[in-house]
């Protein structure tokens, strides 16, 4: 399936891996890449020399292109913004904020930005600043999220923009894959399903936890600090939707979430930890490698099209 993004990256098949903080690491990339679809390594809060061994460690494993997503409220975002003109990265997507400070100096290195968005405002000012494609990220999601749900954003971003826009959240399977060619999109970018890939080196009480997830066992903490973060509910979401009820301050609730999604995805521990998920958490039914996945999704998405 050809589109402007697969031209635009130089991948067979216009499927994305989102760029998860701790579980987007370099062998679920590299297998996603391998596989023929966009890995991305997510820098998340990492720092210059840990990601910097992430894309020679990934760099082993595929020849394929492979990319880095940016999250700009990382402390070490302008390090990591660097790190990827150096490497010789050719594609970033970056989240959690505004990225036109290294627009230009990515552009100027030739490498393509893709920022993920969840407004028309910030899609029509991204393409603006020389933006390549972007990622319109509706609430469906997991992990830091916007305001409005995929259906209703993605239609609006195609609207606004001349780039390719690449759907996210809520697309879990081919039916959500060819929904949002119908909207409009050239590429889908998935996150929750790739958690349970076989490659993914998540802990297994994760992985399990989606598993058994239903569609409405994901909450959204952090509405009143203005960081909203779609998990899968647990004690720490309880007691933090409690606590931020109760009105607590930004310091109070920092103290639950503080390293708390390292918590569950290398230790495991989903009682007090972060389970980032999206709402398609209740579809997930099966173990796959990153290339069955992706197969699948792609050839259920095209039977479809061609209906
Ligand atoms: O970034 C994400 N998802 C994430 S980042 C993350 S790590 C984290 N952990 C705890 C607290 C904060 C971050 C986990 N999940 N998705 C992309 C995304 N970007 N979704 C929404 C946005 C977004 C929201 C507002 C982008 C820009 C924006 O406004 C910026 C502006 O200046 O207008």
């Amino acid at each position: 399936m050809e589109t402007r993004v697969t031209k635009l990256l130089g991948i067979e098949k216009p499927i994305i891996q989102g760029g998860m903080a701790w579980v987007a690491e370099y062998h679920l990339a590299a297998a996603v890449s391998e596989a023929g679809g966009l890995g991305l390594l997510g820098a998340a809060s990492a720092d210059y020399n840990v990601m910097k061994d992430y894309i020679r460690k990934a760099k082993e494993l595929t020849k394929k292109p492979f990319g880095v997503n940016v999250m700009l409220m990382s402390p070490h975002a302008d390090d990591i913004a660097r790190l990827v003109v150096e490497e010789d990265i050719k594609v970033v997507t970056t989240g959690a904020g505004n990225p036109e400070k290294y627009m230009e100096m990515w552009k100027n290195a030739g490498v393509k930005v893709i920022p993920v968005v969840a407004s028309t405002a910030l899609a029509k000012r991204m393409e603006r600043y020389g933006a390549d494609a972007v990622v319109a990220e509706g609430m469906e999601s997991g992990g830091h999220i916007g305001e409005i749900s995929t259906m209703a954003l993605v239609p609006q971003v195609v609207d606004a923009v001349e780039i390719p826009v690449i759907a996210a959240g809520g697309i879990g399977d081919g039916r959500g894959m060819a929904a949002a060619f119908m909207l409009g999109a050239e590429a889908v970018q998935m996150g929750t399903r790739f958690v349970i890939a076989e490659e993914s080196q998540v802990h297994d009480n994760y992985k399990d936890m989606l598993m058994k997830a239903k569609d409405i066992d994901s909450v959204v903490t952090g509405r009143s600090t203005g960081h909203p973060i779609r998990v899968i509910r647990n004690q720490m979401t309880r007691q933090y939707l409690k606590m931020e009820q109760e009105g607590a301050s930004l310091e109070e609730l920092e103290t639950l979430t503080l390293g708390a999604l390292r918590k569950a995805v290398k230790e495991g521990d989903v009682k007090n930890g972060s389970v980032m998920a999206g709402q398609i958490a209740g579809m997930l039914k099966k173990r796959q490698t990153c290339q069955e996945i992706i197969d699948e999704v792609l050839l259920e998405a095209e039977k479809l099209m061609k209906l």
